[in-house]
């Protein structure tokens, strides 16, 4: 039921007020303490908060950590790689951007079937962004110039549709202009 609310980005505007409120909470507490209860300088002794104060910023820094590297795997990209790591039947696509168009090997793909994106940038930086037919971003790269390796993202696409290629990185007067196409058809299996 909550879908469609967290999927508007409605969801995530909410979750941010909501953890902003304990802050909005000392602030007003703050405020009201010291310019209506009592105004006159602090006569608190520091030392008695220093203990209390690297507690906190230990506490903060495991938590920041922890939900990152603990949240790793539900992110959709590398869910999707997980998923598509013994898959024998992966199509590799080789992605080539240069100001301000791509070089896509292959823009015909099945629903169901594993793609490897591999992209390289041949002049500067360039995004490669992929849209669902409905317009939300499915994955984004970003190609950088000069690399060995090229940057490659493992997705599987679930529904036919037209899709919408965008570079998401600046790069120049024409970025706006950076588009291109995939196509994805219903499966044979
Ligand atoms: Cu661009």
């Amino acid at each position: 039921m909550l879908e469609s609310f967290y999927l508007t980005g409605w969801g995530g505007f909410a979750m941010m007020l909501f953890m902003l409120l304990p802050f909005l909470c000392a602030f007003l507490y703050v405020v009201f303490k010291k310019s209506l209860v009592d105004s006159s300088p602090s006569q608190a002794d520091r030392s008695k908060y220093v203990r209390m104060e690297f507690m906190w910023v230990g506490f903060v820094i495991l938590v920041f950590v922890g939900v990152n590297v603990g949240s790793i795997d539900f992110m959709h990209t590398v869910s999707s790689a997980k998923a598509a790591t013994n898959a024998t039947n992966i199509i590799d696509v080789d992605v080539s951007a240069q100001s301000w168009s791509y070089d896509i090997s292959e823009r015909t793909f099945e629903v169901g079937r594993p793609v490897r994106f591999s992209g390289r940038s041949m002049d500067t930086m360039h995004g490669f962004a992929v849209y669902h037919p409905d317009g939300k971003v499915l994955f984004t790269m970003m190609l950088m110039p000069g690399m060995t390796d090229p940057t490659s993202l493992i997705h599987t696409f679930s529904e036919p549709g037209t899709y919408t290629v965008r570079c998401l990185e600046y790069c120049g007067v024409s970025h706006h202009d950076m588009t291109d196409e995939l196509i994805v058809v219903a499966g044979n299996s």
